[in-house]
């Protein structure tokens, strides 16, 4: 069995040698222009010839949860591509999340600024029922993050596609427009995106529909940059009726330095860190798969193969 390693966002080193360990019979190799055909692909946004040029493939193994960027390339006819499924990546998402809304709710960034000048300063306690949180996408990573939430007492709501039950989170469903979706809406204060980035979900954060959140709305993007329409968010905070934006994604990466976000008060930046891939939990992952393909198991029986029709 060969399996060939293209992430252009990682030194592949520790991915051979790890991958190599964990399928002593597989020749695990970096893929370059020219390379024999392997049976599996490991990768992160490979140039266009890999595809083009890697046509005996079983499966693509993508070292993301994301596949907008692969479903972006030609790919080969009926090759499944799967995603990681988790993988260590929604304790961190929701570890980010509840420090974000914690840290607006309780006005740490407030304390910080009031303990820089020597200030000793109390603010009124806020009311948990008055801090809905709304959680656009209920998949491995937003019902993570809405469990976590609901932990901390917060009034959690969630929006998917199809109906969900998630215990001490009130769900909603429905397609974008629809009444399930605005009931979501304006049942939510602060808005934090755990959608895919597909054709429906592209600009979903915009003026009409963060208008459509309570006052005082705060919205956290940890998705894809292409869901939010940047000067309509900076619009909607500067009119007052969002109080601010915690934003670790965006159209441009890294975030070109003379973008508003950079300097606006209310905006809070970090470098698309909310959850990173972790290399050993990815390759015990995508490892365990392969072993069950090569073991006879279907395709369908994996958690994680992307249905190329929905975009995620
Ligand atoms: P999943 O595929 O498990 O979940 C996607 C969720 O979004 C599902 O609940 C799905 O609904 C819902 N959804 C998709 N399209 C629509 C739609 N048109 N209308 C309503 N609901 C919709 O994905 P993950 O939770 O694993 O990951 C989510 C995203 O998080 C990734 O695609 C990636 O972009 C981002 N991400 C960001 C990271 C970062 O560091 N910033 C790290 C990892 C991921 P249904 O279940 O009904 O289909
Ligand atoms: C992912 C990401 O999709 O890191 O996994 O954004």
């Amino acid at each position: 069995m060969r399996i060939t390693y293209c992430c252009t966002d990682s030194r592949p080193q520790p991915w051979l040698e790890g991958l190599s360990r964990a399928l002593p019979d597989a020749t695990v190799e970096l893929w370059a222009p020219g390379a024999p055909q392997a049976d599996y692909a490991v990768v992160w946004a490979p140039p266009q010839q890999f595809f083009d040029e890697q046509v005996a493939l079983k499966a693509a193994f993508n070292t993301g949860a994301g596949v907008d960027a692969l479903l972006k390339l030609r790919l080969p006819e009926g090759v499944p591509i799967v995603r990681l499924d988790d993988a260590g990546m929604s304790v961190q998402m929701a570890e980010y999340v509840c420090h974000v809304v914690i840290r607006h709710f309780r006005e740490f960034d407030a304390y910080e600024a009031d303990v820089a000048e020597g200030r000793w300063s109390f603010r009124k306690p806020r009311l948990r029922s008055d801090w809905p949180v709304g959680v656009m996408g209920l998949g491995v990573l937003g019902e993570r993050v809405s469990r976590a939430l609901a932990q901390f007492e917060f009034p959690v709501k969630g929006w998917s596609r199809s109906p969900k039950a998630v215990e001490g989170v009130q769900c909603f469903s429905g397609d974008i427009g629809s009444a399930g979706f605005k009931e979501f809406l304006a049942a939510s204060r602060v808005l934090v995106c755990l959608l895919p980035l597909t054709p429906e979900t592209q600009n979903i954060l915009n003026r009409d529909t963060l208008a459509q959140l309570q006052p005082g709305g705060y919205v956290i993007n940890v998705a894809r940059g292409g869901h939010l329409v940047d000067e309509d968010l900076l619009a909607l905070i500067d009119s007052g009726h969002l109080a601010g934006a915690t934003l670790d994604v965006f159209r441009t990466e890294p975030l070109p330095a003379e973008h508003p976000f950079w300097s606006h008060p209310k905006v809070t930046v970090t470098p698309h860190t909310s959850a990173r891939t972790l290399r050993d939990e990815s390759i015990a992952q995508i490892a365990g798969k392969i072993r069950a393909l090569q073991n006879g198991a279907p395709i369908t029986a994996l958690a994680g193969v992307v249905d190329p029709q929905k975009g995620y």
